[in-house]
């Protein structure tokens, strides 16, 4: 049955790729409402050859749908979406307010597709750093069982939104600093830094990895180190693992896993220079995965346990909106 579809915060960087997403999939869409602030209301944008106009979100606006998309922030978020899911509105939100919350659901199709059935309405999308870490190694994490991880991410500007890549494209093009949306240059430069620091000296972002990594493996005792780096990249997430399983894995047991694995594409060839990049991955949804190598640096104890590899996926696509619309197609069994 066709939908009547909502999207919350519809002209940012992942409200506009999540309406591309819902045409290229042929979401069933009986009606698509444009959702945004009232300085984005009026706006004209093109769906399925009709022009829709962006309309200021209001509780009313949601009346009727079946289906809202978050890609506001927080306090958006929090101020419309918990009465639209109690209004019987199937919500997926793209913003960090409800991700940890006991209540809402926190689903990579890849990784814990069964947590839908759980939900109360509303479902959360996780961060784009934990969807491309956690659906790069979930096939393995289910045959060796996942204990540890260090992780180093190197994350596009597309990840502080619109204004993020507008700033690097703006510094590269005269040369000079921007400083709107980050707090150096960005340009030629590398910030380590992405959110606020915690009393550990780890920030925001690198505590999601953990946090979410958690909830979605349902395993409190899943431990991560992360050190977030925000790199002059448009919009592919890179992040070098190092990880340490339950159960003895070698890397070429990994690339036969990997091969098969849903969503992931193995790209592992280093004699032939083939490995993960974001001129590969960036406007597509599969996550690239490469160096697969042993960690050199474990313990002897651990060592038969414990695997290095790259990989690579494009942040707006498979790290926000594409993933958010495969959690709405296993909700309404679309695409099954
Ligand atoms: C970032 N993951 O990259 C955060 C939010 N998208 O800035």
């Amino acid at each position: 049955k066709a939908l009547k579809v909502g999207i919350l915060g519809a002209t940012g960087a992942v409200g506009e790729q999540m309406r591309i997403v819902l045409a290229e999939r042929k979401f069933p869409i009986s009606e698509l409402r444009l959702f945004g602030s009232a300085r984005s209301a009026g706006t004209e944008v093109e769906f399925d050859g009709k022009m829709l106009k962006v309309v200021e979100a209001t509780p009313e606006a949601f009346e009727g749908l079946d289906l809202l998309l978050g890609a506001a922030d927080n306090d958006v978020a929090k101020k419309f979406l918990p009465d639209a899911a109690k209004k019987g509105i199937v919500v997926v939100d793209n913003s960090s307010a409800f991700r940890l919350d006991p209540e809402v659901p926190l689903v990579i199709p890849e990784v814990n597709p069964e947590d839908v059935k759980w939900s109360k309405g509303l479902i959360a999308n996780p961060n784009c750093a934990t969807i491309i870490a956690l659906t790069a190694v979930a096939a393995l994490h289910r045959k060796a069982r996942l204990r540890r991880m260090v992780a180093s991410t190197y994350q596009a500007v597309s990840g502080a939104g619109r204004g993020g890549m507008e700033d690097l494209e703006e510094e590269v093009k005269t040369g000079r600093p921007v400083l709107r949306t980050f707090p150096y240059p960005i340009a030629y430069n590398l910030i380590p830094q992405i959110g606020g620091f915690n009393d550990l000296g780890y920030t925001s972002e690198e505590m999601k990895l953990q946090n979410e990594g958690r909830k979605m493996l349902h395993d409190d005792t899943f431990l991560v180190s992360c050190t977030c780096v925000r790199v002059p990249i448009m919009r592919s997430h890179s992040e070098a693992l190092t990880l340490e399983f339950e159960k003895e894995i070698s890397p070429e047991e990994a690339r036969e896993i990997l091969q098969n694995a849903p969503g992931v594409k193995l790209w592992d060839d280093p004699a032939e220079k083939h490995y993960p990049m974001p001129m590969l991955t960036s406007d597509q949804d599969l996550v690239y995965v490469g160096r697969v190598r042993r960690d050199l640096a474990a313990t002897k104890e651990a060592y038969n346990r414990s695997l290095s590899l790259f990989c690579c996926a494009d942040q707006i696509r498979k790290g926000a909106a594409t993933n958010a619309i495969q959690i709405a197609e296993i909700v309404f069994g679309i695409n099954a």
